[in-house]
């Protein structure tokens, strides 16, 4: 049996890839932080009672910035394979705190690294680092593949490129087996609530149900190569199992722009989206639709720019080249943006219709959305 550690488990990709893990009969650790309420909500149905014995999933509190966690939790757990997922991840919120970004991105990486080469692991462990396409930046050339180089657009892309060399140079300097997946956007119902696909998905079924009436955006021009998220763990595992540790894009190939997938998604439940204007403009972009499903008021506004969601550098076109994954590791994806579409917006749409029969009970919910 192999065992494995994942920081970052109570993530997105944390969580499907626990459930990957141990579908295939890996023992999991889990390094999540502590928090004032419960974060596990994406892995609770993976939840063994640690009063077992012989238990395959087991949590322990840690952070990527304290290293003498990093160090006790692999010495205990002995890990064959870290996946090391943990990180300030949002862009935008990396502009606000860009030095805690560099920390948890930048040098947790390197924690990492470090105390596999204090405790003696170098030849057991092997180490995945979340390596992003943020990294190419601004465009130097598409698709983007292994080869491109790269030019970071934000203090978390940065911190990422830092943690991308530091895995690389632990490679060559020590012969570890570390290796970075150089990952395009990937989303799925488990996507947090402030990325753009997300925050559309659960908008646009929040507005059908008339519980919200308008959806916030920023940059509708942004492209990106989206993805699902269960695809892109099996890859990350893949790269694990090679013979020679390398570094791979994972990628679909296509490109989308933002103002599409908001399209496509309202699609999902029957409101048409027509954009009277196209390009940034501070007025706002008017969206009009005829929803005879849900019996919108034709000709509603409900999609508008907000420039506080604009960033002070963008990156506006990603479109990757995952020639390489698809030779060297087999890789596919199963899904393409029509149906990670479908799924995000199925999922939302059964979360915010019990919203309602919470309300028609007379309860209150909740009505925060960013
Ligand atoms: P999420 O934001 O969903 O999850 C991030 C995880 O990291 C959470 O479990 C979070 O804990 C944890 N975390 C954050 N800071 C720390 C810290 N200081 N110490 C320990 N844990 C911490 O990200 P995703 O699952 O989407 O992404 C996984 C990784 O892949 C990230 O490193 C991300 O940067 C990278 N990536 C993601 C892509 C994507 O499109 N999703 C594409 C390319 C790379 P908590 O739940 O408590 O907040
Ligand atoms: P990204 O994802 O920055 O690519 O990073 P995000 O979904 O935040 O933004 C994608 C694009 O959409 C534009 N955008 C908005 N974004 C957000 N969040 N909110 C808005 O209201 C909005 N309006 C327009 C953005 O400007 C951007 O161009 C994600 C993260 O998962 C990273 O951790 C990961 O490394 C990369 O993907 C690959």
């Amino acid at each position: 049996m192999k065992t494995a550690l994942i920081t970052g488990v109570t993530g997105q990709d944390g969580a499907y890839l626990a459930e990957l893990l141990l579908s295939k009969g890996y023992k999991v650790h889990g390094l999540k932080r502590r928090s004032s309420m419960f974060n596990t909500d994406r892995i609770d149905h993976l939840y063994q009672d640690p009063h077992e014995k012989n238990i395959n999933f087991k949590l322990h509190y840690g952070d990527l910035t304290d290293s003498t966690n990093i160090i006790r939790i692999i010495q205990e757990t002995q890990p064959d394979e870290i996946y090391n997922l943990a990180a300030m991840s949002h862009v935008k919120v990396s502009f606000d705190t860009p030095e805690y970004t560099a920390n948890a991105d930048g040098i947790g990486t390197l924690r990492i690294l470090e105390a596999i080469r204090i405790l003696g692991l170098t030849e057991k462990t092997r180490i995945y680092q979340a390596s992003t396409s943020e990294l190419y930046g601004l465009v130097q050339a598409v698709p983007q593949s292994e080869t491109t180089p790269f030019y970071p657009r934000s203090p978390y892309a940065v911190a990422k490129l830092y943690a991308y060399w530091i895995t690389v140079n632990y490679r060559e300097a020590y012969n570890m087996f570390a290796c970075n997946g150089i990952l395009f956007n990937h989303e799925s119902p488990l996507r947090g609530e402030t990325f753009v696909t997300r925050k559309i998905t659960r908008a646009a079924s929040r507005i059908a149900l008339k519980l919200q009436d308008k959806l916030y955006l920023g940059n509708m021009d942004a492209k990106r190569d989206w993805g699902h998220a269960k695809d892109y763990v099996e890859a990350m595992w893949r790269i694990l199992q090679q013979d020679i540790p390398e570094d791979f894009v994972i990628a679909t190939g296509v490109t989308t722009t933002v103002r599409d997938f908001v399209k496509m998604s309202f699609a999902e439940v029957g409101i048409e989206i027509e954009y009277k204007g196209e390009g940034i403009d501070e007025k706002g972009y008017v969206a009009a639709c005829n929803n005879p499903e849900y019996q919108l008021e034709i000709g509603k506004e409900v999609v508008c720019v907000d420039p506080n969601y604009f960033r002070p550098t963008e990156v506006e076109l990603l479109i990757g080249d995952a020639t390489k994954s698809k030779t060297k590791l087999g890789w596919e994806p199963k899904y393409d943006l029509a149906a990670l579409v479908k799924d995000m917006m199925q999922a939302d749409m059964e979360l915010f219709k019990r919203d309602t029969y919470l309300m028609e009970g007379g309860h209150r919910v909740l009505n925060y959305h960013e």
